[in-house]
């Protein structure tokens, strides 16, 4: 009896039917507001069905997409509890089955960004099989539910209007603040760079193991990839890298040596929070 009732329980999930392929709960503009004194509290409250570690698949439908979303940080609470507050309910208006992971880096030591992108892909792909990942930075607000956090059949790079750059992409081989890889995009380019310490150019290089992996840069339109960027100064600990050019001039020679094939690193903590699951990260130093 116990174990025809299992496999009843098990067949209704599987029951469900596909989510549609466009889903009827996006709308356009999202208006970005920072309400003051909100809670991150208030903001488990009004995300009732997502589940511990961030996680979350629509109630009635089975998602045609897993994303797990990389978010690099320290020291960015405020910022980060304002991305909470409007990728959750994004998301499911998207109809995702998705995870959120915030990869701190523990200690004082300079940030490194792309290093960490690193840490959050083997950590999140170590615990699910994800189809894409979005690697988002903490102080970026998407502005259109048509933005879909889904990958292409090339890597994308989803922040092309940010406000700060007036709404338009500032360069053509752009490819920072938020951009979507499937895993074998990721593997294709051999990650991210590891030794990009302090502000600056890992972007850049990024952009660079797209073409070198053989493939192209994929872009939302111009009026859904808009990005309101929370104002903050450059944070302490993370200085303008002054080799960044000399770094990004030798791309063509160090990708293959220096990546995903070559990320060391110690996890500290991995803690299953309400609304993401938090990973706490020993990188090094700079050799
Ligand atoms: N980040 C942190 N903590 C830090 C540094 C960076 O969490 O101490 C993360 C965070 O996700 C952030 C991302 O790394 O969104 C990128 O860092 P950034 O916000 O400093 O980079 P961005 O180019 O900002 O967006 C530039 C700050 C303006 C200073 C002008 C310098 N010329």
């Amino acid at each position: 009896a116990n174990l025809s009732g299992l496999a009843k329980a098990h067949s209704s999930v599987e029951d469900l039917p596909y989510c549609p392929k466009t889903s009827p709960l996006i709308g356009g503009p999202i208006h970005v507001t920072f309400p003051s004194g909100l809670t991150i509290k208030e903001v488990e409250r009004k995300n009732p069905l997502v589940v511990r570690g961030g996680r979350y698949r629509p109630p009635n439908c089975e998602a045609r997409h897993r994303t797990a979303i990389i978010i690099p940080h320290r020291h960015r609470e405020h910022h980060l509890k304002f991305l909470l507050y409007y990728l959750h309910p994004f998301l499911q208006r998207q109809q995702l089955n998705y995870g959120i992971y915030v990869i701190h880096q523990a200690g004082n030591y300079t940030f490194n960004r792309a290093k960490l992108m690193n840490v959050g892909f083997r950590e999140a792909m170590r615990e699910e099989d994800w189809d894409c990942l979005f690697f988002h930075d903490v102080d970026l607000i998407p502005e259109d539910d048509r933005n879909t956090y889904i990958c292409d059949s090339n890597p994308k790079h989803a922040a092309i209007a940010m406000d700060k750059f007036g709404y338009k992409l500032p360069y053509k081989m752009y490819f920072g603040g938020v951009s979507a890889l499937a895993p074998l995009h990721y593997l294709k380019m051999n990650g991210f760079p590891n030794n990009y310490w302090g502000w600056g150019g890992e972007d850049d290089d990024i952009g660079v193991r797209v073409s070198l992996g053989g493939m192209f840069i994929s872009r939302p339109s111009l009026n859904v990839g808009r990005y309101k960027m929370i104002k903050h100064k450059l944070d302490k600990g993370n200085d303008v890298n002054p080799r960044r050019f000399n770094m990004l001039a030798k791309t063509r020679q160090t990708w293959k040596q220096d990546g995903m094939n070559t990320v060391e690193y110690e996890v500290l903590s991995r803690a299953y929070l309400p609304l993401y699951t938090n990973i706490s990260v020993h990188i090094g130093t700079e050799a």
